[in-house]
């Protein structure tokens, strides 16, 4: 027995070995065998017949592509309208926009779209080894059922994981005598000062904003400084308001004791203050980023991504700083690990006529240099090849803006392709404005960053359905009394009836259906 388990091992290891060395040869065919291909094209993007990418990609891999090119506009509509009607398909979907997470569900248990889990085990090497090397990337596209009906898209260039920022204005803090704040105590002495004090000093002690913020305006929101007394919470309207908490268990933010704790404390020693500007609760994003043009910079603290989302007149004058620490001394930023994947990169078709060379193309743009191509521009035009296996970007011509350049020679931010976060910085460069946040990021963030926002999941439509009919009037309702306490106060007044309204919108099967189906795709 021992002897036939130690023979099964030995063969098990070189059977992982074989398939760790398995590469397909190029080029895949020799017949010049043609697929054909739906693809959704943003108004940038040149003649996919005409695009440098693709044909090289032919060159390289003998396969033609018959390309049924659709524009933006009117995407949504045609294809709704022939996967709906089993009319017309095309061979394979190409694209992070070509499908719905939900077509995934719908099309994918119609039999309309094949599971790709045994042709990617057999034939697709690169997204093997990337599933091998990325179990989170493997169950953002997993379907409930198991199946895998797409490929990935993952761009890790721009650090997307912790979003929001705060910047400070040093030179209001050097001329008032300040340090930077490390707690709310500190912040609430800081913008108090900027209030009281002509921190820009033009003479005028009332023209400065201390602190603004746009409500639920993704990363220009406030939902961070929930983390200082328990968990962040989400910073945009109508996402889930849900972090993973201890042991994988899913927890609404909006209606824990921190979050509770953290809407009267904001209020008593902010909003009720006048230290955080309240037109932040009404104002639309174009309006937010027109802050700050003046001569004279008049905003103390704002939350962004970048350090110049309120123009760069005055960027040089603001430095980060980390979340603030709580009553407790201890605080927690939020952070999103996938918001630089999507679950939708290529599907294949039941009308397929050879889905294993097929699935041996797509995999080419998983190889690294090939996705880097995919998305910044082939070699030699958009990328130069430093000779070293290493990278660098190509001016842009003038009279072009780099989209123009990036959109006519390649297929830019929506192709199937994989470039993780170790690429850039050992490849490649990352651009200035995206190394400087992924530094603000790893510098003042990263150690905090512990609330982890809900990943997206690819839900049955059963769940999709349930959820439909409970989400908007339940984060509504969370949304709309987060404004209240916030900006009038009386959140230990109302607390108890409103928990009970969330009760009776639904709060107990919405997470049991999140719940449900995170812990069928990330627990292992
Ligand atoms: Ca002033």
């Amino acid at each position: 027995m021992k002897r036939i388990l130690a023979v099964m091992m030995a063969l098990a290891m070189l059977l992982t070995c074989a398939a760790a060395l398995a590469e397909n040869t190029y080029p895949l065919t020799d017949s010049g065998e043609t697929f054909k291909l739906i693809i959704r094209m943003r108004p940038l993007h040149s003649d996919a017949n005409e695009m440098e990418l693709f044909q090289r990609m032919e060159d390289y891999t003998g396969v033609h592509i018959d390309w049924e090119q659709i524009p933006q506009a009117e995407y949504d509509e045609v294809k709704d309208l022939r996967l709906g009607s089993n009319k017309n398909l095309p061979e394979g979907f190409f694209g992070k926009f070509s499908l719905s997470t939900s077509d995934l569900v719908v099309y994918g248990s119609q039999g309309v779209l094949i599971p790709l889990n045994d042709l990617i085990d057999q034939y697709a090497p690169n997204l093997k080894a990337l599933f091998e090397r990325r179990p989170d990337i493997k169950a953002m596209v997993t379907a409930p059922d198991g199946n895998i009906y797409s490929t990935p898209y993952v761009q890790e260039g721009e650090d997307g994981t912790i979003a929001s920022n705060i910047m400070i204005n040093v030179t209001w803090l050097e001329r008032l005598g300040l340090q930077k704040p490390t707690t709310l105590v500190e912040l609430e002495e800081v913008l108090t000062k900027f209030k009281e004090e002509d921190a820009n000093g033009n003479g005028d002690p009332n023209d400065e904003i201390p602190m603004t913020f746009k409500f639920l305006g993704s990363q220009r929101d406030l939902g961070g400084f929930f983390g200082a007394f328990g968990y962040a919470d989400t910073l945009a309207q109508g996402n889930a308001h849900i972090v993973v908490g201890e042991g994988g268990q899913l927890v609404f933010v909006p209606a824990t004791e921190g979050y509770k704790e953290g809407c009267k404390y904001l209020y008593d020693h902010f909003f009720a203050k006048g230290l955080i500007d309240q037109e932040g609760f009404t104002m639309d994003k174009k309006t937010y980023n027109a802050q700050n043009q003046g001569e004279i910079a008049n905003i103390g603290v704002f939350m962004c991504w970048n350090s110049f989302d309120l123009g760069t007149v005055h960027e040089l004058e603001y430095e980060p700083i980390s979340p603030l620490l709580g009553p407790n001394g201890t605080t927690s930023w939020g952070t999103s690990p996938d918001s630089t994947m999507a679950a939708t990169g290529f599907s294949i078709t039941n009308v397929c006529h050879n889905p294993e060379l097929l699935i041996k193309w797509v995999d080419t743009f998983y190889d690294p240099i090939w996705s880097m191509q995919c998305d910044l521009g082939p070699i030699g035009i958009n990328i130069e090849d430093k000779g070293d296996g290493t990278y660098d970007y190509l001016p842009t011509p003038d009279g072009m803006s780099y989209d123009e350049f990036r959109y006519s020679e390649a297929f830019a931010s929506d192709g199937p392709i994989a470039l993780t976060s170790d690429f850039f910085g050992s490849k490649i460069p990352r651009s200035a404005g995206h190394q400087a946040k992924f530094d603000r990021n790893e510098n003042y963030y990263r150690k905090y960053a512990t609330s982890v926002y809900l990943p997206s999941m690819i839900l049955t439509e059963e769940d999709n359905d349930a959820l439909s009919m409970i989400k908007t009037d339940l984060i509504n309702y969370t949304e709309e009394m987060r404004a209240k306490w916030l900006s009038k106060g009386g959140v230990d007044e109302e607390w108890d009836a409103y928990l009970q309204q969330l009760n009776e919108l639904g709060l107990e099967q919405y997470m049991e259906i999140y719940q449900r189906n995170y812990t069928a795709t990330h627990s292992n």
